[in-house]
Protein backbone atom coordinates (compact mmCIF):
# COMPACT_ATOMS: atom_id res chain seq x y z
CA UNK A 1 0.00 0.00 0.00
CA UNK A 2 1.39 3.65 -0.74
CA UNK A 3 1.20 5.80 1.68
CA UNK A 4 0.08 9.37 0.73
CA UNK A 5 2.36 12.48 1.90
CA UNK A 6 1.18 16.02 1.77
CA UNK A 7 4.11 18.35 0.77
CA UNK A 8 3.43 21.10 2.68
CA UNK A 9 5.30 24.09 0.72
CA UNK A 10 2.76 26.70 1.99
CA UNK A 11 4.33 29.74 3.53
CA UNK A 12 1.71 31.09 5.80
CA UNK A 13 2.01 29.55 9.34
CA UNK A 14 -2.07 29.67 10.20
CA UNK A 15 -2.94 28.47 6.18
CA UNK A 16 -0.46 25.76 6.80
CA UNK A 17 -1.91 24.29 9.68
CA UNK A 18 -5.26 24.69 8.90
CA UNK A 19 -5.00 22.26 6.19
CA UNK A 20 -2.65 19.96 7.54
CA UNK A 21 -5.58 19.65 10.02
CA UNK A 22 -8.43 19.14 7.48
CA UNK A 23 -5.66 16.66 5.08
CA UNK A 24 -5.06 14.80 8.45
CA UNK A 25 -7.47 11.55 8.41
CA UNK A 26 -6.41 10.99 4.78
CA UNK A 27 -2.55 11.40 4.79
CA UNK A 28 -0.01 9.21 6.20
CA UNK A 29 2.42 11.86 6.53
CA UNK A 30 3.51 15.33 6.08
CA UNK A 31 6.52 16.73 4.14
CA UNK A 32 7.96 20.40 5.27
CA UNK A 33 10.60 22.06 3.44
CA UNK A 34 12.11 25.11 3.11
CA UNK A 35 9.41 27.01 1.94
CA UNK A 36 7.05 26.42 5.22
CA UNK A 37 10.35 26.41 7.52
CA UNK A 38 12.17 29.32 6.32
CA UNK A 39 8.65 31.28 6.88
CA UNK A 40 7.76 29.62 10.28
CA UNK A 41 10.40 28.80 11.94
CA UNK A 42 11.45 24.95 12.19
CA UNK A 43 9.00 24.96 15.44
CA UNK A 44 6.03 24.60 13.05
CA UNK A 45 7.39 20.66 12.92
CA UNK A 46 6.06 20.68 16.82
CA UNK A 47 2.91 22.41 16.28
CA UNK A 48 2.40 20.07 13.25
CA UNK A 49 2.93 17.00 15.25
CA UNK A 50 0.09 17.61 16.90
CA UNK A 51 -1.75 15.99 13.89
CA UNK A 52 -0.29 12.88 15.03
CA UNK A 53 1.60 12.21 11.62
CA UNK A 54 4.87 11.51 11.44
CA UNK A 55 6.95 14.86 9.86
CA UNK A 56 9.64 14.27 7.14
CA UNK A 57 11.92 17.60 6.32
CA UNK A 58 13.02 17.77 3.07
CA UNK A 59 16.50 19.86 3.33
CA UNK A 60 17.70 17.82 0.53
CA UNK A 61 20.85 18.27 2.65
CA UNK A 62 24.27 18.66 0.44
CA UNK A 63 26.96 19.31 2.38
CA UNK A 64 30.07 17.98 4.16
CA UNK A 65 29.35 15.41 6.77
CA UNK A 66 29.70 17.84 9.67
CA UNK A 67 27.75 19.78 8.31
CA UNK A 68 25.04 17.56 7.00
CA UNK A 69 25.25 15.84 10.85
CA UNK A 70 24.30 19.29 12.34
CA UNK A 71 21.34 20.04 10.26
CA UNK A 72 19.83 16.11 10.88
CA UNK A 73 20.33 16.89 14.28
CA UNK A 74 18.73 20.04 14.61
CA UNK A 75 15.87 17.88 12.13
CA UNK A 76 15.50 15.47 14.44
CA UNK A 77 15.39 17.06 17.87
CA UNK A 78 12.67 19.76 16.28
CA UNK A 79 10.17 16.65 16.13
CA UNK A 80 10.83 14.99 12.67
CA UNK A 81 10.53 11.31 11.81
CA UNK A 82 12.75 11.72 8.86
CA UNK A 83 14.83 13.52 6.35
CA UNK A 84 15.78 13.85 2.79
CA UNK A 85 19.34 14.36 1.76
CA UNK A 86 20.93 14.34 -1.25
CA UNK A 87 23.32 11.32 -2.67
CA UNK A 88 25.59 13.26 -4.99
CA UNK A 89 27.82 14.50 -2.53
CA UNK A 90 29.41 11.65 -1.77
CA UNK A 91 29.25 8.49 0.86
CA UNK A 92 30.61 10.45 3.63
CA UNK A 93 28.67 12.80 3.61
CA UNK A 94 25.45 10.61 3.26
CA UNK A 95 26.60 8.33 6.09
CA UNK A 96 26.48 11.30 8.17
CA UNK A 97 22.82 11.58 7.62
CA UNK A 98 21.54 7.89 7.93
CA UNK A 99 23.87 8.03 11.35
CA UNK A 100 22.27 10.98 13.05
CA UNK A 101 18.66 9.60 11.72
CA UNK A 102 18.99 6.18 12.93
CA UNK A 103 20.78 7.47 16.60
CA UNK A 104 16.83 9.13 16.49
CA UNK A 105 15.18 6.30 16.09
CA UNK A 106 14.12 8.27 12.28
CA UNK A 107 14.72 7.46 8.82
CA UNK A 108 16.39 8.82 5.66
CA UNK A 109 15.82 9.17 2.18
CA UNK A 110 17.73 9.74 -0.89
CA UNK A 111 17.07 11.52 -3.82
CA UNK A 112 18.42 9.52 -6.96
CA UNK A 113 16.65 11.43 -9.51
CA UNK A 114 14.74 14.38 -9.21
CA UNK A 115 10.73 15.14 -11.01
CA UNK A 116 11.16 18.00 -12.35
CA UNK A 117 12.34 18.23 -16.49
CA UNK A 118 15.79 19.49 -15.40
CA UNK A 119 16.25 16.52 -13.42
CA UNK A 120 17.32 14.36 -16.43
CA UNK A 121 20.42 16.60 -16.41
CA UNK A 122 22.15 15.75 -14.37
CA UNK A 123 20.65 12.37 -13.05
CA UNK A 124 21.19 10.57 -15.64
CA UNK A 125 23.17 8.33 -17.51
CA UNK A 126 23.89 5.84 -14.82
CA UNK A 127 24.02 8.60 -12.12
CA UNK A 128 20.69 7.98 -10.46
CA UNK A 129 21.62 3.82 -10.02
CA UNK A 130 24.73 5.14 -8.83
CA UNK A 131 23.10 7.18 -5.95
CA UNK A 132 20.40 4.65 -5.16
CA UNK A 133 23.04 1.52 -4.49
CA UNK A 134 25.19 3.74 -2.68
CA UNK A 135 22.21 4.92 -0.63
CA UNK A 136 21.39 1.02 0.21
CA UNK A 137 25.15 0.62 0.74
CA UNK A 138 25.04 3.72 3.34
CA UNK A 139 22.35 2.11 5.08
CA UNK A 140 19.65 4.56 4.33
CA UNK A 141 15.87 3.65 4.52
CA UNK A 142 14.96 4.71 0.99
CA UNK A 143 15.34 6.57 -2.03
CA UNK A 144 13.09 9.63 -3.68
CA UNK A 145 12.14 8.47 -7.30
CA UNK A 146 9.96 10.43 -9.98
CA UNK A 147 6.43 10.08 -10.51
CA UNK A 148 6.98 11.82 -13.45
CA UNK A 149 8.83 8.78 -14.88
CA UNK A 150 7.42 6.15 -13.94
CA UNK A 151 10.23 3.95 -16.13
CA UNK A 152 12.43 5.05 -14.18
CA UNK A 153 11.26 3.96 -10.54
CA UNK A 154 10.89 0.47 -11.90
CA UNK A 155 14.65 0.95 -12.65
CA UNK A 156 15.13 2.31 -9.56
CA UNK A 157 13.44 -0.49 -7.98
CA UNK A 158 16.40 -2.84 -8.96
CA UNK A 159 18.67 -1.71 -6.90
CA UNK A 160 16.83 -0.30 -3.51
CA UNK A 161 15.14 -4.32 -2.91
CA UNK A 162 12.26 -3.97 -0.48
CA UNK A 163 13.58 -0.65 0.75
CA UNK A 164 10.94 2.34 0.74
CA UNK A 165 10.49 5.12 -2.63
CA UNK A 166 9.07 8.01 -2.09
CA UNK A 167 7.73 9.89 -5.07
CA UNK A 168 7.10 13.24 -5.78
CA UNK A 169 5.89 14.65 -9.17
CA UNK A 170 2.14 13.73 -8.38
CA UNK A 171 -0.70 16.57 -10.42
CA UNK A 172 1.24 19.64 -10.58
CA UNK A 173 4.29 18.20 -12.35
CA UNK A 174 1.85 16.45 -14.41
CA UNK A 175 2.68 12.99 -12.71
CA UNK A 176 -0.30 10.24 -12.57
CA UNK A 177 -1.14 9.04 -9.06
CA UNK A 178 -2.28 5.89 -10.26
CA UNK A 179 0.23 4.99 -12.55
CA UNK A 180 2.91 4.87 -9.91
CA UNK A 181 1.04 4.03 -6.88
CA UNK A 182 2.04 0.01 -7.26
CA UNK A 183 5.18 1.05 -7.90
CA UNK A 184 6.25 3.06 -4.65
CA UNK A 185 5.73 2.89 -0.84
CA UNK A 186 4.72 6.99 -0.74
CA UNK A 187 3.23 8.52 -2.99
CA UNK A 188 4.35 13.23 -2.53
CA UNK A 189 1.62 14.79 -2.96
CA UNK A 190 1.97 19.21 -2.61
CA UNK A 191 -0.01 21.82 -4.34
CA UNK A 192 -2.41 20.13 -6.25
CA UNK A 193 -3.95 19.46 -2.32
CA UNK A 194 -2.83 22.82 -0.37
CA UNK A 195 -3.65 25.15 -3.39
CA UNK A 196 -6.64 23.14 -4.14
CA UNK A 197 -9.77 25.28 -3.62
CA UNK A 198 -10.81 22.49 -1.23
CA UNK A 199 -7.76 21.09 0.37
CA UNK A 200 -9.47 18.24 2.37
CA UNK A 201 -11.60 17.46 -1.13
CA UNK A 202 -8.15 17.29 -3.11
CA UNK A 203 -6.88 14.92 -0.40
CA UNK A 204 -9.62 12.76 -0.14
CA UNK A 205 -9.34 12.44 -4.31
CA UNK A 206 -5.62 11.16 -3.46
CA UNK A 207 -6.34 8.77 -0.97
CA UNK A 208 -7.70 5.55 -2.51
CA UNK A 209 -3.56 5.22 -3.04
CA UNK A 210 -3.37 4.11 0.20
CA UNK A 211 -5.28 0.95 -0.65
CA UNK A 212 -3.21 0.14 -3.64
CA UNK A 213 -0.97 -3.16 -3.61
CA UNK A 214 2.48 -3.11 -4.18
CA UNK A 215 3.51 -4.53 -7.59
CA UNK A 216 6.98 -5.30 -7.21
O1 LIG B 1 12.59 15.23 -7.25
C1 LIG B 1 11.91 15.83 -6.43
N1 LIG B 1 10.78 16.47 -6.85
C2 LIG B 1 9.98 17.15 -5.97
O2 LIG B 1 8.96 17.72 -6.42
C3 LIG B 1 12.22 15.83 -5.07
C4 LIG B 1 11.41 16.50 -4.18
N2 LIG B 1 11.70 16.47 -2.88
N3 LIG B 1 10.30 17.18 -4.65
C5 LIG B 1 9.45 17.89 -3.66
O3 LIG B 1 8.15 17.30 -3.67
C6 LIG B 1 9.23 19.36 -3.98
O4 LIG B 1 10.21 20.16 -3.38
C7 LIG B 1 7.86 19.61 -3.38
O5 LIG B 1 7.97 19.83 -1.98
C8 LIG B 1 7.13 18.29 -3.59
C9 LIG B 1 6.28 18.23 -4.83
O6 LIG B 1 5.33 19.26 -4.79
P1 LIG B 1 4.22 19.48 -5.91
O7 LIG B 1 4.90 19.55 -7.22
O8 LIG B 1 3.28 18.31 -5.79
O9 LIG B 1 3.60 20.78 -5.51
Amino acid sequence: MAELILALDATDRKKAREIAHACAPHIDAIKIGYPLVLSCGLSIAQELAEENLPIIADFKVADIPNTNQLICERVFEAGCSAVICHGFVGMDSLKACVAVAHQHKGACYVVAEMSHPGGKEFFSGGIAEQIASNAMIAGADGIIAPATRPDRIKVLRGFVGRHKILSPGIGTQGGDADAVASLVDGVIVGRSIYDAADPLESARTYAHVRKVNPSY
